[in-house]
């Protein structure tokens, strides 16, 4: 599949919205339906092997187009041009599958984790199956991007090693982000956000897109091969390594 759509913009209240709240959305990718034949493909990339890198659920853009084209679909690339500004790159994608039975992923702030120097990086988190309380959808705190939340270590009941402290979370403050199929959010490296184990029989998958502007150093590779690609505009800082987007 190939994206086709025109690039969205966000109105100026959305934008204030994003920097009081620190997320925003969920917004429309595409339709149920549309969703059901990229989740046929990525369903696919999912069983297939990496050629060079660690996992096959991680950076599934570097060898996968489908996974690059779904990532950088202007429904959300539109949209963090309006937060970002033109110059964008891909860092990384992940997916998080969800399998009945799945653990609990900690409160965090992504910023606690990863090597990016300065730590400023916008999230998209897409919806390939639905994603309900149910099957442990997305849960966020609005507002909590204004602090840096202490991280301690985690229990073996998490998904992480690490978890936000909960002596400084307000969780009673959380907000469910239930999403259709082809339905996505925004957030940033500091929003704190959770899932609950998955208690239900239904599966759960989402892909995040990892985006950094070029003030952005990655200090550490997740492998040799993982450079980082242009999304939009240009890269006058030269910072990072780049490479093509896959052709098939
Ligand atoms: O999908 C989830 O449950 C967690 C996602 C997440 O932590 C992230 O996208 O940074």
């Amino acid at each position: 599949m190939t994206a086709t759509q025109t690039s969205a913009v966000l109105s100026a209240a959305e934008m204030d919205q994003f920097r009081e709240q620190g997320f925003l959305g969920p917004f429309t990718l595409c339709s149920p339906t549309e969703m059901a034949e990229w989740r046929f493909g990525v369903e696919a990339v999912l069983d297939s092997n990496p050629p060079d890198h660690k996992t096959k659920i991680h950076n599934r853009h570097l060898d996968k187009k489908l996974i690059w084209d779904l990532a950088t679909d202007p429904a959300i690339i539109g949209r963090m041009q309006c937060l970002y500004g033109e110059d964008l790159l891909m860092w990384r994608t992940n997916f998080f599958i969800k399998e009945p039975g799945a653990k609990e992923i900690p409160w965090h702030q992504d910023h606690n984790y990863w090597p990016l120097e300065p730590p400023i990086i916008s999230s998209a988190w897409i919806a390939i199956d639905e994603s309900t309380v149910e099957n442990s959808c997305l849960q966020v705190i609005p507002g909590s991007h204004r602090k840096t939340l202490p991280h301690i270590k985690a229990g073996e009941d998490m998904v992480f090693a690490e978890m936000g402290d909960p002596d400084y979370l307000d969780v009673h403050q959380a907000v469910n982000l239930e999403m259709k199929p082809g339905e996505f959010i925004l957030f940033n490296e500091r929003t704190v956000h959770h899932s609950e184990p998955n208690r239900s029989q239904k599966r759960r998958i989402g892909l995040a897109v990892r985006v950094v502007v070029p003030m952005v150093k990655v200090l550490t590779w997740d492998s040799p091969e993982h450079a980082l690609m242009q999304i939009s505009g240009r890269d006058p800082m030269g910072l990072n390594t780049i490479t093509q987007p896959p052709l098939d």
